[in-house]
């Protein structure tokens, strides 16, 4: 399958990003409409972005940014401040192409870890690929549950943890159907957990070093759940996570839901955390790639 295919956006997801990303435009608008040239009102615009969920730090880290930048009017300015900070650098999907993945998705209790599994696997499955669902999250039976109705629906397979059972169990399974039956991507889903409590986090490491001891050849990739609509808490989540289990990406879900979205750049910026995938939506096809231009677009009302 070529990951490449899979993780790219179309067209059309560019717009939906954009418009779920909108929410804040109307500050960051306001404050670019009064500001007189030559010079942007820089402090509105700050307080704008502060508004969008970027966090204090950050804002000011791109307003900074923004005026040493010499071409261009204030909005074109802050325009490149921002790409610069959430552009990609590289593709890295070209090295990845013939290897196994597996990715492993953590987060907080209901941030949309197990429909965002779903979702990932009815995409890799519509590239061409045959992904493999895990549920690891092994606290509920209800949890489970879900997942399976969730591959079902999609006609993805799935291996399932035992209720109450040790989810690096369920991975242990996993892995060694994946490799036998060359299902890839492995996708699995985990139990939500506060980023505080150590002996949850302690069962996530081990479920990172599972999957390095069993599939040392595999593209791991770590992905963090973050509810876009939980705003600034999202970075205390991400560094928790990132030091229990070294995340890789983020997955923002929920930008639909009226959430601002700047939280991707406080954890792009602080953590240098790429943001791999949105949410902008219940559907099973409402998983898209991130596109940064798209993202920034959005966050300045570009084409609203
Ligand atoms: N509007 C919207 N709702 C979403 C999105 N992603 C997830 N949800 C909803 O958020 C709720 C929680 O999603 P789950 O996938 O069950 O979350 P979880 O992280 O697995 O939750 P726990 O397993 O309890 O920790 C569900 O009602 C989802 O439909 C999204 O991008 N947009
Ligand atoms: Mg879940």
């Amino acid at each position: 399958m070529k990951l490449a295919f899979w993780r790219k956006s179309t067209k059309e997801e560019q717009s939906s990003i954009s418009a779920a990303t909108a929410p804040s435009a109307g500050g960051i608008i306001q404050a670019l409409r009064r500001s007189l040239a030559p010079e942007p009102d820089w402090s509105a615009l700050e307080e704008a972005l502060i508004l969008s969920d970027a966090g204090t730090a950050t804002a000011r880290a791109i307003i900074a940014d923004a005026q040493e930048i010499r071409d261009g009017d204030g909005h074109a300015r802050l325009r490149t401040a921002l790409m610069r900070l959430m552009q990609e650098e590289g593709d890295r999907s070209a090295a990845t192409e013939a290897e196994i993945e597996v990715i492993l998705l953590v987060g907080v209790n209901g941030a949309g870890k197990t429909t965002s599994a779903a979702k990932l696997a009815a995409r890799a499955k519509a590239a061409g690929g045959q992904p493999l669902l895990v549920a690891a999250d092994t606290f509920r039976a209800a949890a489970i549950e879900q997942l399976r109705l969730l591959a079902e629906r999609e006609g993805v397979e799935i291996i399932e943890g035992r209720p109450g059972g040790d989810p690096s169990a369920a991975i242990h399974d996993a892995l060694t159907a994946a490799s036998a039956r060359k299902l890839q991507p492995v996708i699995i889903d985990t139990a939500g957990r506060m980023q505080t409590k150590s002996g949850l986090m302690e069962e996530l490491s081990k479920m990172r070093r599972v999957i390095g001891k069993l599939a040392p050849e595999a593209k791991v990739e770590v992905l963090l759940i973050l509810d876009a609509t939980a705003g600034q808490n999202g970075l205390a989540q991400a560094k928790g996570f990132d030091r229990a289990a070294g995340v890789d990406g983020v997955i923002l879900t929920k930008l639909d839901a009226g959430a601002r979205g700047g939280v991707a750049l406080s954890v792009r910026r602080e953590l240098s955390l790429p943001v791999r995938w949105v949410g902008v939506g219940e559907r099973g096809t409402d998983l898209l790639p991130f596109d940064a231009a798209a993202y920034v677009a959005g966050l300045l009302g570009e084409g609203a």
